[in-house]
């Protein structure tokens, strides 16, 4: 596949940069996701069959649901004493790398040739001297991690096929957020000629979002709970402090919901609101693919976020007046949309 994008110009640099390294540190961010450590994961096979030393690096614990992606046993909390080069993978921002400056190791860091791959759409804040490929077309850090492998001929064993594939998948929502482009699919075409297992690779994933029993029967009562509007157009749900105080630790009330907001045929526009003790009101708004309903009714109460997928944070209401400003102003938003 063709992999000349301007993006990877640093290429021969990183290949410098291995081939003079015995030892490789692979550093995730203190948000560490399923692309994040699967990215670290296919490195680790790749550069090993090459014959360096690597060792996996999170300054935080790796989350329970992550563990379904084989090895995570191998990240380590603390930097090694020695190596040559470090490569952050999934991560642009010096904001996600506080452990390595409360455990003093950025100084470590600083010494040696440091790498950064990631696919963010936000400007490189690293402090450290780097040579960087950021390539916000990609979906996922594994595509990236492809895209380089071809530009380098680096061999991509079948289980290094297979965590790129658990990476994109894991990104991309299995294949389908808006960023899907042709690419990551070309790209995992050529993984599953590799070895890699689509079906069972994104089954592994379904399933690590499994929930515990008493999840469900909430989730079963915020269904019952969420009221229809506007000749349901309009789908709304409150989550009061004391079920937000008692389900977050397990799962986010509001995520548990939103997407179901969306199901009854006519919806538009689905909203979440939580309340809080200090007054203060939560939206989390969806509309439906290509609206800007949900942007622009977030707008109105001072938040804001993408076109269809948005949020707020108000003080200005009580839960009667916001419910009332929504319905109104939710209701000139669709009659404006449905002029278009
Ligand atoms: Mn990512």
């Amino acid at each position: 596949m063709n992999s000349n994008y301007p993006q990877y110009d640093q290429a021969d640099t990183i290949q410098k940069i291995i081939n003079e390294s015995e030892h490789i540190v692979v550093i995730q961010a203190d948000n560490p996701d399923a692309d994040s450590l699967a990215s670290a994961l296919a490195l680790e096979d790749i550069l090993e069959n090459a014959g360096k030393k690597v060792t996996l690096y999170c300054g935080i614990d790796i989350s329970q649901y992550l563990h379904y992606i084989p090895g995570t046993d191998r990240v380590v909390k603390d930097l090694p004493n020695n190596f040559d080069s470090a490569i952050l993978v999934d991560c642009s921002s010096i904001n996600l790398l506080e452990q390595l400056e409360k455990t003093n190791s950025i100084g470590a860091l600083r010494t040696r040739p440091f790498i950064i791959l990631d696919h963010h759409e936000i400007d490189n804040t690293i402090t450290i001297n780097n040579t960087a490929i950021i390539d916000s077309d990609a979906v996922a850090t594994g595509e990236l991690i492809y895209l380089l492998a071809q530009h380098l001929n680096w061999q991509i064993s079948e289980s290094a096929a297979s965590l790129l594939t658990t990476s994109i998948l894991a990104d991309s929502l299995g294949f389908s957020t808006e960023k899907t482009s042709a690419r990551p699919l070309r790209v995992v075409a050529d993984l599953i000629d590799r070895g890699a297992n689509l079906a069972k690779l994104d089954e592994i994933r379904r399933r690590s979002m499994s929930k515990p029993i008493d999840i469900i029967t909430y989730k079963g009562k915020l269904l019952q709970r969420i009221d229809y509007f506007l000749d349901n157009q309009l789908a709304m749900i409150d989550i009061p402090w004391e079920e937000t105080q008692r389900f977050s630790p397990h799962y986010n009330p509001a995520v548990l919901v939103l997407e179901e907001l969306r199901f009854a045929r006519e919806i538009k526009l689905g909203i979440v609101l939580k309340t809080y003790p200090d007054g203060r009101i939560t939206g989390k708004l969806r509309s439906n693919y290509g609206s800007t309903i949900a942007g622009k009714l977030a707008e109105h109460f001072g938040g804001g976020g993408h076109p269809s997928a948005s949020g707020f944070k108000t003080k200005d209401y009580n839960l009667e007046n916001i419910k009332k400003e929504i319905i109104k102003v939710a209701n000139q938003l669709i009659i404006e949309e449905s002029k278009v």
